[in-house]
């Protein structure tokens, strides 16, 4: 069994947690995440506080075990959602895409875990002076919003940087890559494009289909030019987008490109017009299975790799 110091400070039973993608993580997939003894956090992303707090009841009527909110902070209702997750007093919450200072006093106040997503050693280290309760080291494997550094080279230089516990996330998605995190330093491992093929996962089934049958090389990074880099499945929208950035499109107009193309993916499967996020290991998702079995399953997996690492030391 694979604990650590994560699993005692929030009271869950493997130290794995469901990444809060946007559109996609709601309600229904965290409960079940949380139920299955990892945590499952609730996205916000682009939506108002009002769906959050909807996603948070619906969640709570079916667990009792913690659960976690990610705050998109990009996003227009940012500030409404970290109202929200106050009032409901979420045991965790987690925030991407930006620094969550401003916030980090009244949640602290409120006895909500902050555990921000960092892809940077400075960022780390404000964190961690700020009261985070453990911080979440995200690779440029990820899916969506993307920073500039891989998984193999920001964990151990968060790890280095920071006493309290790292999560590593991007490029992980069986007991190989968790394995692999822990040997950084990592205490825990957080997953996304994993969770897309969950049964309890409600993304339109062309969305599910594209994960199913990904190849390694399926996946692109477009956005850069407006500073917003963000990996997704290689499809006529990613290819339409990216010659338009190169093109020299006005950065209105490529903005305008890029808007719903999300909801398109998750909600229409719209494979000319949707932006399916993905990470690199879209290819190595390769069934449909409960939640509850995926967490259990990349622990299961990551023990006897662990345990049978000093085959190597002579
Ligand atoms: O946030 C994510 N992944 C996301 S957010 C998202 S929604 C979106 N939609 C359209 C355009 C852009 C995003 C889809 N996927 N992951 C967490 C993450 N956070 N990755 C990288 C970062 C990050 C980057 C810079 C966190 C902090 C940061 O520092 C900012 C600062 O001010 O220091």
């Amino acid at each position: 069994m694979i604990r650590s110091a994560i699993c005692e400070m929030l009271g869950i039973t493997y130290p794995v947690f469901q990444g809060g993608m946007a559109w996609i993580a709601d309600g229904k997939l965290a409960a079940a995440v949380s139920e299955g003894g990892g945590l499952g956090i609730i996205a916000s992303g682009n939506a108002p506080g009002a769906y959050v707090r909807e996603q948070i009841r619906i969640a709570r009527g079916l667990t009792d075990k913690p659960i976690g909110v990610n705050i998109m902070l990009m996003s227009p209702y940012a500030d409404d959602v970290a109202k929200v997750v106050l009032e409901e007093k979420v045991d965790v919450v987690t925030t991407g895409a930006g620094n969550p200072s401003k916030y980090m006093k009244d949640w602290l106040a409120a006895g909500i875990r902050v555990i921000p997503v960092v892809a940077s050693v400075a960022l780390a280290k404000l964190m961690t002076r700020l009261g985070a309760s453990a911080l979440i080291a995200e690779g440029g494997e990820s899916g969506g919003h993307v920073g500039e550094l891989t998984t193999m080279v920001l964990v151990p230089q968060i790890v280095d940087t920071t006493s309290l516990p790292v999560i590593a996330a991007g490029g992980i998605a069986d007991g190989r890559g968790m394995a692999a995190a822990f040997m950084l330093g990592a205490q825990g491992v957080q997953m996304g494009t994993r969770f897309l093929s969950a049964v309890e996962c409600s993304i339109h089934p062309v969305y599910k289909e594209k994960i199913l049958k990904a190849n390694d090389l399926c996946t692109m990074v477009t956005g850069k030019r407006l500073g917003h880099p963000v990996r997704s499945l290689r499809t006529p929208f990613a290819r339409a987008y990216q010659k338009a950035e190169y093109g020299g499109m006005p950065d209105e107009e490529l903005e305008a490109l890029g808007t719903g193309a999300l909801r398109l993916a998750v909600q229409e499967g719209d494979n000319e017009r949707g932006c399916f996020l993905a990470g690199q290991i879209a290819a190595m998702v390769k069934q449909e299975q409960p939640a509850a079995d995926i967490v259990r399953e990349v622990c299961e997996q990551a023990e006897p790799i662990l345990m049978g690492a000093s085959k190597w030391v002579k």
